[in-house]
């Protein structure tokens, strides 16, 4: 079965998927103005300008069907409360959006011992979802995309983000996920508005988690980033078909837990790609050859400030030797002295045994 993802802008978004009915598992849209359509299949529109010339905003997760019968395996379609979904024999993908103010009934927000609605809601999603992939079987997550206003923020005198890495790990614990090391891959981004948005890939078959060596585990950081740490891994490595993924992490210029060159875009960018290499370099380790590389992969480019764009996408230009496949997209990192964040998901034939690795 498999996956297949495709890049392009939003119109071509919306020709594509009428062609690809049968095929289209979800969507991730980024783009400032109201992009309706496409509601036909989980869709998670991002309100934040794409910085780039060519506006490639969309995501599409496709079914891989290129050595299948298309009709011996049609994908389905479900909502479960605020969840949409939509799945094939293997993998699921869905997206849920939750309104903070709908968890504010109740709670009095002049107590300083209430939990923040960000929690809440972080909490809430986090259950729904879990409680639809173990009912229907696909309950291993690949991959998660958060998204929420106001990352940088703080009430209940905690960061907004520290809330979301509460509410994350709260959950995971109930579930009996908390292990490091099945972590799913991640982001966690900000946006100007909007609601708590979470995207995540699923599916019936365990992936192995991968860790960066320059980098300590986000689930071992010392407690000045939080009260409870964050849930996820540098990446996860997934055999699919005849085909291995790797979802990359959202990734920045950390070393070890510590943020370097707080204020300088050119070495931060430099810093990410040296912890994308050394992602990608302990994937490759773990494969029976080399498997993956930067060089022919599309990257996802979250900038704080959108006047760092050229900076930062001649960094890439530079390291690439002049070939980048990339959106760029403008979003606030989750600490506030990162000032980009990339992320990947490369897919590669597989002529290996995964047994090996799993
Ligand atoms: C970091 O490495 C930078 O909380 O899900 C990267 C990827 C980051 C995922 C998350 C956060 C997350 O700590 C931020």
């Amino acid at each position: 079965m498999g996956i297949k993802i495709e890049y392009m802008p939003f119109p071509d978004a919306q020709r594509q998927v009428q062609t690809w009915q049968d095929r289209v598992l979800g969507i991730v849209c980024f783009n400032e103005s109201n992009s309706d359509g496409l509601n036909e299949v989980p869709k998670i529109h991002l309100n934040t300008p794409v910085l780039a010339g060519e506006n490639i905003a969309c995501e599409i997760w496709l079914s891989d069907l290129s050595s299948e019968n298309t009709s011996s395996n049609p994908l389905v379609s479900g909502n479960k409360e605020a969840i949409q979904y939509r799945l094939n024999g293997e993998l699921l993908f869905g997206v849920i959006r939750l309104d903070e103010l709908e968890f504010s009934q109740g709670q009095s927000q002049q107590n300083e011992n209430a939990v923040s609605l960000l929690q809440q809601a972080t909490e809430s999603a986090y259950r729904q979802i879990f409680a639809l992939i173990d009912d229907l079987g696909y309950s291993h997550v690949y991959r998660f995309w958060n998204y929420m206003a106001h990352i940088n923020g703080a009430s209940h005198d905690l960061e907004r983000y520290h809330q979301f890495n509460v509410g994350r790990k709260r959950v995971l614990m109930q579930s009996g996920r908390e292990a490091g090391s099945e972590l799913p891959a991640a982001c966690a981004l900000g946006l100007a508005n909007g609601p708590l948005s979470i995207a995540f890939l699923a599916g019936k078959n365990k992936a192995v988690a991968i860790e960066n060596p320059r980098q300590i585990k986000a689930y071992d950081y010392p407690r000045q980033y939080g009260p409870l740490t964050p849930s996820f891994s540098r990446a996860t490595l997934l055999h699919s078909g005849n085909k291995v993924t790797l979802f990359i992490s959202g990734t920045a210029s950390i070393v070890g837990h510590q943020t370097q060159h707080a204020s300088d875009v050119a070495a931060q960018t430099r810093e990410s790609i040296l912890n994308l290499e050394a992602v990608i370099a302990e994937a490759n380790r773990m494969l029976d050859e080399p498997r993956f590389s930067l060089h022919d992969t599309f990257l996802r480019v979250y900038i704080r400030r959108s006047e760092d764009l050229d900076v930062v996408r001649a960094e890439l230009q530079n390291h690439l030797e002049g070939q980048i496949n990339a959106m760029f997209i403008q979003a606030d990192i989750c600490r506030h002295d990162l000032l980009v964040e990339i992320e990947a998901s490369i897919q590669s034939v597989a002529e290996f045994d995964m047994a090996k690795v799993a």
